[in-house]
């Protein structure tokens, strides 16, 4: 078996966004791409000779192909052992809890988490580290670096390894380990969740369904929740991860998964639905009529999380992206545990959960966490809830009502303008950035503004600073607007603005009224209309 040394030249705009590298599949398809970012990964992190690895990822067109790619070139680089799931596949909190549980050094996830898959569709792949959670910036930055200097990859002139059954194999002198995808993972879920307090609900006749949108769920939440916890069979649906997720967007949103929010508003509706993305990560929650907001979510999860015997004695502190509702901040409050406020994107969450500063995490995109792995985890918000409700025994309309009775209701929703002109998109926000001295007391609408700001953090364990994270206008009253471009797309810019409005007392509007005044505001300084030529949000969540 030869070391091949192939000489290569950078590839411009290699550089990972919110979550590692995302793009057209066609763009990775081009010769030397997908290699050249791989190379620049082991280059990054200053060579993987003797280190361990997990690799996997969510069973997208590619997946496969590019599981061998990495295994040929991690053997060529002198890596000591690769730890790969059957088939090619980890949802991504399964890739973080296998890199914890073997003291893997890092691992490659190969993922375009909700954006659809197929060869006209997009890809992805992001880099771990050691702590199992999404490299920090600081990593990112110096592989991009890398990327900007490749003049040659090594890898290995040998065939495809047979990755469908569990086992060992040698890629010269690199072991090569696969394992089942799911087992460490539900093993993990049991010690956290009370699962016979779960089953005997179930038992009782409690009712739930499962959109594993044909993604990397199916196989999880078969095992968990149809074979260990006893949902009746065919409570999972979806549940075969196909290259092209079935033609869909496994996005969990109301738009993306509406077949699933449709049977939960209909007669015969189960008690409790959900659903997850592309990798596994994401989750949306709903129980009969009820959509839970990921704000909210997140809020309920942090107020009762003690029901749960992983969590049993209480959380150290909690931790949102900035543009997440601060619901959550409202219980933390009232309990008397700490409150962070992060950068867009999980990554931004490692430090405080390896220092102990955070135990849950979530983040408005349907993302929810906590220190059992270092990434957000869509099933793990699933098995939370489930063991919530079958404490309480109430449904989960009526949780809500309770919640917001306690704590008031933040009304949250996010406005998604997607595929809008990238230099439309930076003109808007630059302008919108150097109006910001000049926007506190401006009237918009019926509003008044009350402070603005370019949203900045300083990480409060390791001092590092990151800046240009959204535009956060703030109103007399409370209520905000959140302005900014997301990291993840593959075409064009999208434009989010996230919007909320607190109220103490009136509990039931509907939000996208709730919220009008808002929406109104932040359209008056913003001019979002005239700048991307639309007159309606594309996605609303
Ligand atoms: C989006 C979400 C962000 C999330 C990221 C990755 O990023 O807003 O909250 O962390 O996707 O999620 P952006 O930059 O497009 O707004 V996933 O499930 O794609 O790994
Ligand atoms: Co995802």
């Amino acid at each position: 078996m030869q070391i091949l040394r192939i000489p290569t030249q950078p590839i411009p705009g290699q550089k990972p966004g919110t979550s590692g590298l995302r793009k057209k599949t066609r763009v990775f398809m081009q010769p030397l791409y997908l290699e050249n970012f791989v190379q620049s990964i082991w280059n990054g992190i200053g060579g993987v000779a003797g280190k361990v690895l997990v690799v996997g990822g969510d069973g997208r067109f590619y997946n496969e192909h590019a599981v061998q790619v990495i295994l040929r070139m991690a053997a060529a680089s002198g890596a000591a052992r690769v730890i790969v799931g059957q088939g090619g596949l980890l949802s991504t909190p399964a890739a973080s809890h296998l890199i914890r549980k073997r003291g893997a050094d890092g691992g490659v996830v190969l993922s375009a988490s909700h954006n659809p898959g197929g060869a006209d569709e997009d890809f992805g792949i992001k880099y771990n580290t050691n702590n199992g959670g999404p490299a920090p910036e600081g990593v990112t930055q110096k592989i991009f670096e890398a990327s900007t200097v490749l003049d040659h990859l090594l890898t290995l002139d040998t065939s495809d390894l047979p990755l469908d059954q569990p086992g060992t194999h040698r890629l010269g002198d690199m072991v090569v380990e696969v394992v089942d995808p799911v087992a460490d993972y539900a093993d993990l879920m049991e010690t956290l969740f009370d699962f016979n307090a779960i089953r005997d609900y179930l038992e009782a006749g409690f009712t739930l369904r499962f959109d594993a949108m044909h993604a990397v769920t199916g196989p999880y939440a078969v095992e968990i929740l149809e074979r260990r916890l006893g949902a009746r069979p065919g409570s999972v649906r979806n549940a075969v991860p196909l290259p092209d997720f079935g033609g869909g967007h496994p996005d969990p949103n109301p738009v993306w998964a509406k077949p699933l929010v449709d049977a939960m508003f209909a007669p015969d509706a189960p008690d409790f639905a959900a659903a997850s993305d592309g990798d596994g990560d994401r989750n949306m929650v709903l129980g009969r009529g009820v959509y839970v907001t990921p704000s909210d979510s997140l809020a309920v999860l942090a107020a009762n999380a003690h029901l749960a015997p992983g969590y049993r004695g209480g959380l150290k502190g909690v931790a949102r992206s900035m543009p997440t509702s601060r619901a959550v901040d409202r219980v933390a409050e009232a309990k008397g545990f700490a409150a962070f406020a992060t950068p867009t994107g999980w990554k931004f969450f490692g430090t405080l959960l390896d220092a102990g500063m955070a135990t849950l995490c979530g983040e408005e995109s349907a993302g929810t966490g906590s220190d059992h792995v270092r990434e957000k985890d869509g099933l793990w918000a699933v098995l939370m809830w489930l063991n919530i409700l079958a404490i309480r025994r109430m449904p989960v309309a009526a949780v809500m009502a309770d919640h917001w009775a306690q704590f008031g209701r933040n009304y949250y929703s996010r406005h998604d303008y997607e595929g809008i002109d990238s230099a439309a998109a930076e003109a808007l926000m630059t302008d919108l950035r150097n109006a910001l001295p000049t926007l506190a007391k401006r009237e918009a609408g019926a509003l008044t503004v009350r402070a603005a700001q370019d949203f900045a953090y300083t990480d409060p364990v390791d001092g590092s600073r990151t800046t240009g994270q959204g535009i956060e206008i703030e109103f007399e009253g409370g209520a905000r607007g959140v302005l900014r471009l997301s990291g993840t797309g593959t075409e064009g810019a999208t434009l989010r603005i996230y919007l909320e409005r607190f109220e103490a007392s009136d509990l039931t509007q509907d939000p996208q009224e709730a919220l009008a005044p808002v929406i109104t505001a932040i359209e008056a300084l913003a001019g979002i209309r005239a700048r991307t030529g639309r007159n309606a949000p594309d996605v609303i969540t």
